[in-house]
């Protein structure tokens, strides 16, 4: 078989990278190409607050979009812990694909440089170089393609392997300008549409759930907000208990942010928060829908106590200055949830649950347990042990918990 293979940080992927190895398996008429993020590589700094599992999974996603068309991701050089050179990944892989033909894709910039990579002549040795050169516009830097031929031809000769120019040129695009534009995008914004063009729809769309890229500066609500500050109002205004477990719902978002790849300061801020309206009168939580022509369903008005979750939310708003749209809807419905939650959505209803100073629910061991290994069926088993307890109760049962329910059990059935 002939193999393509591409690697690079990924951060993020975008279509350019695609782009690129579709075009390589076009001219080069290989059988496919192979995805290959890398660890994190020992000559560069990984830019950005994203973790490698981040690149990995985002990239993932990206490339099973592709398979069809014969891109695959492959978890080879993720796998690598230490040190990842080239040289030694390359080495690895053609000793498991021994009898394949390697077409290793570089960038017109690589190419440049390839003599003084760790190793060259070994690289040389593997595989042959697939090109894909600079876009010229933008750069001074970028040859003429008969200078590009001439370099090709010099590499190929110098280190005795194969060198092949590409004719497409690469995607105007650069992983550096998308996390640019990804950085200036917060809280919830909706920019799938902007940046659709640009960044294969599976990464996108995880981009989105984990809010990657956004600067880790204002991962917190937008109005300046001081954590330190809000604890000791919340201390005045809730009863003890009441206050030390939304302390430990905030350490517990936290780390669960953390699990998931979402920006951490901004769960520890959703946490603290999210009963900030529990210990105030039942009167009030009617007073304060009503001034906010909210309406109260029927349930609501059964057990009012419901109410904490909405009131919590406009309170948030009003007296802590939250803006972010996720970590108000994390709070408005931390108690019932609602279908299809966004990751905070979903941390703050399972962080709520699972916090070290509870002990009454069942099988709180397995559900913590299952809270950092898949955070959607811990949802989907919390609801199910609340129903039960709310109907072993005889308590009235919101809509939304059992819309909830029926939404994590149809989408989640495995497990
Ligand atoms: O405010 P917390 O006690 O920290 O936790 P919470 O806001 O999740 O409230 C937990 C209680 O809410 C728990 O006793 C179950 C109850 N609950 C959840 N869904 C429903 C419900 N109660 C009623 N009546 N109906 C529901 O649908
Ligand atoms: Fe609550
Ligand atoms: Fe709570």
């Amino acid at each position: 078989m002939k193999k393509g293979i591409l690697g690079g940080t990924f951060n993020p992927i975008h279509m350019g990278h695609i782009n690129a190895a579709l075009s390589a398996k076009r001219q080069l008429q290989l059988d496919e190409v192979i995805i290959m993020p890398s660890g994190d590589p020992p000559h560069k700094e990984v830019k950005g607050s994203v973790t490698k599992n981040a690149r990995f999974e985002m990239t993932r996603r990206a490339v099973e979009q592709y398979e069809d068309e014969g891109l695959h991701f492959s978890d080879f050089e993720y796998r690598f812990s230490g040190d990842t050179y080239s040289y030694i990944i390359l080495g690895e892989f053609k000793k498991e694909n021994p009898a394949d033909e390697l077409w290793f894709i570089i960038g017109e910039d690589s190419l440049l440089t390839f003599q003084h990579w760790v190793r060259p002549e070994t690289i040389a040795k593997y595989v042959n170089l697939a090109v894909l050169p600079r876009k010229d516009e933008k750069t001074k830097k970028a040859l003429k393609r008969t200078d590009l031929l001439k370099k090709a031809k010099e590499v190929s000769e110098q280190f005795n392997t194969r060198v092949e120019v590409i004719d497409s040129e690469l995607f105007d695009v650069s992983s550096s300008y998308l996390r640019d534009e990804l950085s200036k995008r917060h809280f919830g914004e909706d920019f799938s549409d902007e940046l659709s063009a640009d960044i294969p729809k599976g990464a996108l769309s995880y981009i989105k759930e984990h809010r990657l890229y956004e600067d880790i500066r204002l991962t917190g609500p937008k109005v300046s907000f001081d954590y330190e500050e809000a604890r000791k109002s919340l201390k005045n205004r809730l009863s003890k208990k009441r206050y030390q477990h939304s302390l430990r719902v905030s350490d517990t978002a936290f780390s669960l942010a953390l699990r998931y790849s979402y920006p951490a300061y901004t769960a520890r801020v959703a946490g603290l928060l999210h009963d900030c309206a529990k210990d105030i009168p039942e009167d009030d939580y009617f007073s304060i829908m009503k001034d906010n022509k909210l309406e109260v369903s029927k349930a609501e008005k059964r057990s009012p106590y419901l109410l904490h979750a909405k009131v919590g939310a406009l309170i948030a708003k009003k007296e802590y200055g939250i803006t972010d749209p996720d970590v108000l809807a994390s709070i408005r419905t931390h108690t019932t949830g609602e279908p299809d939650m966004s990751l905070l959505q979903k941390i703050i209803f399972v962080a709520d649950y699972i916090e070290p100073g509870r002990d009454k629910a069942m099988r709180l061991s397995e559900i913590r347990e299952m809270a950092f290994s898949d955070i959607d069926l811990c949802v989907r088993e919390i609801l199910f042990d609340t129903l039960k307890y709310l109907e072993s109760t005889k308590s009235d049962i919101d809509p939304a918990t059992r819309e909830t329910y029926e939404y994590y059990r149809r989408e989640f059935q495995n497990g």
